[in-house]
C-alpha cells in the first residue's frame, strides 16, 4: 500500500536508521509498500526512513525510458564500497522537500554491495542516474539530505519554505 512520505523538517529524516536484522514478512511488505509508494511518487528512489521506518533498507528503479521494462531494486543494508575520483553534478529533488531542486555534486560511479530480498549478498557498479540516486537514497538511511550538499543560507531558505508549505497544508486540514 501506499504509504505517507515525511516532509523535512522532521527528526525523523535526520536519525541514523538501524540495520535490518533479518528478513521478515513485515520487512518484505515494507519493501513492497515502499516501491509502490515511489511509483506513485513518482520518484526514482526512495528510502525507509522516507516512510517513517528507521531501517536501513532503500528501493530504487531509475530506468527512464517508458519504452525499458522496470527494474526494481531493493537494497538492505547497502554500502558503497568504492567510489569513483570523477565526479557528476546533476540537478536533485527529493520527495520529502518537494518542488526544490538543487545541483549537487558527487562521484559519478560507485560500486554498492547490499543484501537482497532473498537473503543474497549482492554487489553491482552503478553509473549515471543509478549512481547519483544511490548515493542520495543511502544518504536518507544516514540522515543525510541533499540540502546538506548546498551553502547554509540556501539550505535555510528551502527549510524555512519548507516549515511554511507543512504549516499551511496543517491548515488546509491535509
Ligand atoms: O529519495 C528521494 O527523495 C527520491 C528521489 C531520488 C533521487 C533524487 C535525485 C536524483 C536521483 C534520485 C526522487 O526520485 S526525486 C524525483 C526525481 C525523479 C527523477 C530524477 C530525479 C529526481
Ligand atoms: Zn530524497
Amino acid at each position: 500500500m501506499i504509504r505517507p512520505i515525511l516532509l523535512h523538517p522532521d527528526p525523523r529524516l535526520r536519525k541514523r536508521a538501524e540495520p535490518v536484522e533479518a528478513i521478515t514478512p513485515e520487512i518484505r511488505a515494507l519493501a513492497a509498500d515502499m516501491l509502490a509508494t515511489m511509483y506513485d511518487a513518482p520518484g526514482v528512489g526512495l528510502a525507509a526512513p522516507q516512510v517513517g521506518v528507521p531501517k536501513r533498507l532503500l528501493v530504487m528503479d531509475c530506468v527512464k525510458d517508458p519504452e525499458a521494462p522496470p527494474r526494481p531494486l531493493v537494497l538492505i543494508n547497502p554500502a558503497v564500497v568504492w567510489a569513483s575520483e570523477a565526479t557528476n553534478t546533476y540537478e536533485e529533488g527529493c520527495l520529502s522537500i518537494p518542488e526544490h531542486y538543487a545541483e549537487v555534486t558527487r562521484p559519478a560511479e560507485v560500486r554498492v554491495r547490499w543484501t537482497d530480498l532473498d537473503g543474497a549478498e549482492q554487489e553491482e557498479h552503478f553509473a549515471g542516474l543509478w549512481a547519483t540516486c544511490a548515493q542520495h537514497e543511502i544518504d536518507h538511511l544516514d540522515g543525510r539530505l541533499f540540502i546538506d550538499y548546498l551553502g547554509p543560507i540556501k539550505r535555510q531558505l528551502i527549510t524555512r519554505k519548507m516549515e511554511k508549505f507543512k504549516r499551511e497544508r496543517a491548515r488546509a486540514g491535509a
